[in-house]
């Protein structure tokens, strides 16, 4: 007769904390470590709260209410203050209660709800940590429809379907997922380009405040500086890095200048976009051989800022495949919902219907690739059954 518990609140002082106590003996420790207020030993009926005092022996640790979600499963809200919790984790434990951390726990619960559906099980313990809003509404449409919808068809279709059409719809859901990955798990966004073009200042103007140090002295930005921002559907990392291009490095009279360009081409290699900032002011070429280098493969969104000076930049000299460029002024706030509807076109968000089929999980994209690259039909059905009802992945 096992229980499990964890703590399912954040680690931190807070008001109150949650403790989940699930299994079949759970009721029967409840009842030795909870006092109820009122008369008589706590009737645990399924839906009821009941207000009461954690006790040990004639120890009472806290005033709890418990909310009787099932007949294994129990939620005791205690005070919030990290000596409390703990002191009630630890006397579940010497009750034999094994202690788990949040989301084993609700792995443990939501598989044992829906043994014969991973991919729902999979959706509600992803859910906990979807970024934004549309990230959620994705992640709930793969569960009735969605992922599951389509490898169910799958099942039912795979006789009268050719491996091919199976095999292509699975590398179409392979690319709408790395989509969908931006807006359910956040993307990273680089602002690169020439020293004093503004990207600290543009930094600023999305994150809404200061957070990298502006100054016209060239060089200002050394090490990187990043905000988190929300610019539904999506939640960005935007990440300023140091001045980039041979002339900095000249510049730079030492190794600090070579270690903030290297570290400047790795925020580059990471990151899902970068926008490259351009000084619309400034009659000189700008993106030199070093920089293109850098951006090589990478998507890219031009932003030519400093739009509130005379423009003397030649948009002839600009290297080709930098796209349609975006002008802005980053420091007087001009054109920056612009940039931010360039950036959803370029990442590919801007029209992406939630109820799209994806893989959200490192499981299901290594079972869709198995599938994208088939060899034979016969090994179709286990794979389409190993995405169904396989072990998820927590
Ligand atoms: N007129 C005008 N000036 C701007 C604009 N954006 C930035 N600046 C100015 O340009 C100078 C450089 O801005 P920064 O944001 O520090 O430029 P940076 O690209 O981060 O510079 P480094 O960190 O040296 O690479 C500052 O004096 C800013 O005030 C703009 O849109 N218009
Ligand atoms: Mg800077």
């Amino acid at each position: 007769m096992a229980a499990f518990a964890a703590v399912m609140t954040g680690s931190s002082a807070a008001a109150i904390a949650t403790v989940q106590l699930v299994g079949e003996s759970a009721e029967a420790i409840l009842s030795d470590v909870f006092c109820c207020s009122g008369q008589g030993p706590p009737a645990c009926e399924t839906g009821r709260i009941l207000l009461g005092h954690i006790i040990d022996g004639a120890d009472v640790i806290d005033q709890v209410t418990v909310g009787c979600e099932g007949p294994h499963a129990f939620t005791i809200h205690c005070h919030g203050n990290p000596l409390i919790v703990e002191r009630i984790m630890k006397l579940l434990q010497g009750r034999g209660v094994e202690l788990l951390d949040a989301e084993s726990l609700l792995a443990k619960m939501v598989s044992e709800e829906q043994p014969d559906d991973s991919i729902a099980v999979e959706a509600k313990l992803v859910m906990t940590r979807v970024k934004t809003l549309e990230g959620a509404r994705i992640i709930g449409a793969q569960m009735a429809g969605g992922l599951s919808q389509t490898v169910r068809r799958w099942s039912r279709e795979s006789d009268s379907m050719s491996l091919a059409e199976i095999a292509d719809q699975a590398r179409q859901i392979l690319r709408d997922s790395r989509t969908a990955r931006r807006i359910v798990e956040g993307c990273k966004v680089a602002l690169v380009g020439p020293p004093n073009t503004g990207k600290s200042t543009l930094l600023n103007a999305l994150a809404g405040c200061e957070k990298a140090i502006v100054t016209d002295i060239e060089g200002t930005t050394r090490d990187w500086v990043c905000a988190e921002i929300l610019i539904p559907p999506l939640a960005a990392t935007v990440i300023d890095t140091a001045g980039f291009g041979a002339d900095a490095v000249a510049a730079g009279d030492d190794g600090i200048e070579q270690a903030a360009q290297a570290r400047s081409v790795e925020i580059v290699r990471r990151a899902d976009l970068v926008v490259l900032v351009l000084d619309l002011s400034r009659p000189e070429a700008q993106v030199d051989e070093r920089l293109l280098e850098a951006l090589a493969d990478k998507r890219i969104l031009t932003v030519l800022n400093k739009c509130d000076l005379p423009a003397h930049l030649d948009l002839a000299t600009l290297p080709a495949g930098l796209g349609e460029p975006v002008r802005i002024s980053a420091k007087q706030a001009i054109g920056i919902d612009d940039l931010i509807h360039a950036l959803h076109w370029t990442l590919g968000v801007a029209d992406f219907d939630p109820r799209t089929p994806v893989a959200f999980t490192t499981r299901q994209h290594a079972f869709l690739k198995r599938l994208a690259f088939a060899e034979t039909r016969l090994d179709v059905p286990a794979i389409l059954a190993e995405i169904l009802r396989g072990p998820i992945q927590t």
